[in-house]
């Protein structure tokens, strides 16, 4: 495959080009490039993949000049470029057919870059990405600059692009590892790495290659820009060594402890701090965000961190910061019913956000609704975690019997007094959870598991539980 190897100077035609999927990116991109017309773009074809069929999505990008292949991902022509989407792994047979029938293949986040790319912000991360890319663009807009959030947290840059930018507007992209390791020239003026932690290994298949993806956000940054980045977790750690070794301005997040280097982000005494070039700034309390838990303190220093080198002041920083409410479905308040609190975590689709999330609440005051379609990662840390802070536990769908047992197992070897649940979808969990709550306990839907066995997406899941807690209220949740 050829990605990367080219010289990353910009043309301004970009010729005959095949985009790749037929989801919201593949869409974004044949419709952009599509309307850039001659003589930058020659023509645009789309492969929808195997599973994908003529429609009415298709019918429209036909009237908008795109050529649609539907049923195939045996990719042929020729063409000057080919665009990815971020769910076709790079060393699939559609992605290598592409490039092999193209000058370079590239995903949409670089194409995007390349067509503008002046004031990205990148932020990535196993957890806490979308909360930080939020509030990033929250704490800008807070100081009247425009912002607008792209990628994984659902637009794609190429439909910003094509809407418009406007004048001095910043960018500011949630960065999956997919999108990234197919972004070879992404040069954003601050980039945060939150942390490193088991995922997406079906993709990557190793955590080398899953971690050494994350890095790619820092490759292209010099000496004027700067890398905001965890040191709490060991693969971070070596990256910002890394970067820095290479003359990058690092700021050191961590909220274990407070890092010694010019540019530090991290608690004092349950403040956020932020020092940048030597110089400190105290910004609120971690008890006045409406951002519950120490990875949202962290997540709220690195935005800060962000905001404050793009020239925003303290004021406004502070501001912005206890403005900010939860995001839909990530340690989201879903209602209180007879003294019990309901929140919705349905993004927590792996281990480690479930983990996390757990630190928000009082150990011992917690039911937890565990389950659904099974991404077979090892259950032990999650296991013991649960024990530690859950004083009951509902397993619900396809994972719901392994999560259960691994419960089981970890109750026995620390002695805890979890009470184990099973259930077969969320609604008899749901219920479940109802009967075994006290008042002053939380119910909280933090599943570890993608949703795909029961629902669509974990967005449909978390409104599911939602309409749950409305019903149980009578409608007064
Ligand atoms: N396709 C194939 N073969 C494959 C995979 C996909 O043919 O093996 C084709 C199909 O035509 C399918 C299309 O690709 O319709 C889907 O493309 P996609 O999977 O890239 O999905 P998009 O709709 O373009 O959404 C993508 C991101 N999806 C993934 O990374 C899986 C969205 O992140 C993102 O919001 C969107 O681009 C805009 O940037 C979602 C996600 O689940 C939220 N991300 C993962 C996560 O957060 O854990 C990384």
């Amino acid at each position: 495959m050829n990605m990367g190897e080219k010289n990353p100077v910009i043309s301004n035609v970009i010729g005959d080009v095949v985009v790749l999927g037929l989801g919201r990116t593949g869409e974004a991109a044949a419709r952009y490039l599509a309307s850039l017309g001659s003589p930058r773009v020659g023509s645009v074809t789309l492969y929808g993949g195997a599973s994908s069929t003529p429609g009415e999505k298709t019918r429209a990008l036909e009237d908008a000049g795109v050529r649609v292949v539907c049923g195939t991902e045996e990719v042929s022509g020729s063409y000057d470029l080919a665009v990815t989407s971020p769910g076709i792994p790079l060393d699939s047979a559609f992605a290598r057919s592409a490039a092999a029938c193209s000058r370079e293949l590239v995903g949409e986040v670089e194409l995007a870059f390349r067509e503008s790319p002046e004031r990205w912000v990148a932020v990535t991360g196993t957890n806490g990405k979308t909360t930080t890319t939020s509030l990033t663009a929250h704490l800008l807009a807070t100081a009247g600059m425009g912002a607008r959030t792209v990628g994984n947290i659902g637009t794609p840059p190429t439909e910003a692009l094509a809407a418009g930018r406007a004048e001095g507007e910043w960018l500011v992209a949630e960065l999956s590892s997919f999108q990234l390791a197919s972004a070879p020239t992404l040069h954003p003026r601050v980039a945060v790495v939150l942390n490193v932690t088991p995922d997406h290994l079906e993709w990557h298949h190793t955590m080398e290659a899953y971690a050494a993806a994350k890095e790619r956000v820092l490759a292209n940054l010099g000496a004027g820009d700067l890398a905001v980045v965890s040191v709490d977790d060991d693969f971070c750690r070596a990256m910002a060594s890394r970067a820095a070794a290479r003359g990058v301005r690092v700021c050191e997040l961590s909220v274990a402890g407070e890092p010694a280097g010019p540019c530090a982000a991290f608690l004092r005494e349950g403040r956020l701090v932020v020092r940048l070039d030597g110089v400190e700034r105290e910004l609120v309390d971690a008890s006045d965000l409406q951002i519950f838990g120490l990875h949202n303190a962290e997540n709220a220093l690195a935005a800060s961190a962000v905001a404050l080198e793009l020239d925003v002041d303290v004021a406004d920083v502070c501001h912005g910061l206890t403005s900010f409410s939860p995001i839909e479905h990530r340690i989201e308040p879903a209602g209180e019913v007879a003294g019990v609190r309901f929140v919705n975590d349905s993004k927590a689709t792996n281990t480690d956000s479930v983990e996390k999330a757990l630190t928000a609440f009082d150990p011992g005051s917690v039911v937890i609704l565990l389950g659904g379609h099974d991404k077979m990662t090892d259950l032990s840390s999650l296991a013991a975690a649960v024990c530690a802070r859950c004083r009951v536990a509902v397993c619900f769908g396809e994972a719901g019997e392994r999560i259960a047992g691994a419960l089981e197992a970890a109750r026995a070897d620390g002695a805890a007094a979890l009470e184990v649940l099973r259930a077969p979808h969320l609604r008899e969990a749901f219920d479940a959870a109802v009967v075994a709550a006290r008042p002053g306990e939380t119910v909280l839907l933090s599943p570890a598991c993608s949703s795909f066995d029961e629902f669509a997406n974990m967005g449909e899941r978390g409104r599911f539980f939602k309409r749950l807690v409305h019903e149980l209220a009578g409608g007064e949740a």
